[in-house]
């Protein structure tokens, strides 16, 4: 009988969601080139339903209040990696003073790349703008100069080389989600395809 290993067990959890195994290393995933965003125009828009913008420059940006989340990513491919380092703005500080009454967002990539999640689970310290992985500034291939980060569903929502979020009154899917994917993408309910 091992008494404290089931406590603890029992306290935290398990580590890894249903289906995915552990990795060390930091996989590439990208659905087409990576895009050169230089940082003199990298910009960051928030739209609102209403029409009304919000924008920040990348030295408004990073001069934003910063936090440094450290959290576990899961992708729909089966990796997941733990205690992964990041820094960069929360999605309460941007969505601070935006009045809306949209309940969706469909996230917008330098590139092209799009996708949707609700209003809510951008909400509540649970995601994120970030540009610094590990200490250092994010590399291009992980979504540098910055990206966005929702570790509680799947890594395809966490957007790379992000542009701006658009605030929307009905949901609309983005690229993975018109191919097939889960609308929602939650891995501790292994919703990897629609219809699971
Ligand atoms: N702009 C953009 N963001 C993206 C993707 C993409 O192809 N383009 N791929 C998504 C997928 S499927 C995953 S698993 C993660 C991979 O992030 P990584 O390459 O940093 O591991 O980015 C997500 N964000
Ligand atoms: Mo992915």
């Amino acid at each position: 009988m091992s008494p404290g290993f089931q406590g603890r067990r029992r306290s935290s959890g398990p580590a890894l969601p249903p289906g995915q195994y552990l990795t060390e290393d930091f996989p590439v995933l990208s659905a087409g080139p990576t895009p050169k965003v230089p940082l003199d125009t990298w910009e960051f828009v928030l739209g609102a339903e209403s029409g009304a913008e919000f924008r920040w420059s990348w030295p408004e940006f990073t001069g934003l209040p910063q936090e440094t989340p450290t959290v576990d990513i899961h992708c729909v491919t089966r990796w997941s990696k733990l205690g992964t380092s990041w820094q960069g703005v929360s999605l309460d500080a941007l969505l601070d003073g935006v009045d809306t009454a949209a309940r969706y967002a469909l996230v917008h990539s330098y590139g092209g790349y799009t996708t949707n999640l609700p209003l809510d689970d951008l909400r509540g310290g649970r995601a994120w703008v970030v540009h610094t992985y590990d200490g250092a500034p994010l590399p291009a291939a992980h979504g540098g100069p910055a990206r966005l980060l929702v570790p509680h569903l799947y890594l395809w929502k966490s957007a790379k080389w992000v542009r701006g979020i658009r605030l929307l009154v009905d949901d609309q899917p983005g690229f993975w989600e018109t191919a097939g994917y889960h609308d929602y993408g939650d891995p501790w309910r292994e919703q990897r395809y629609q219809g699971d």
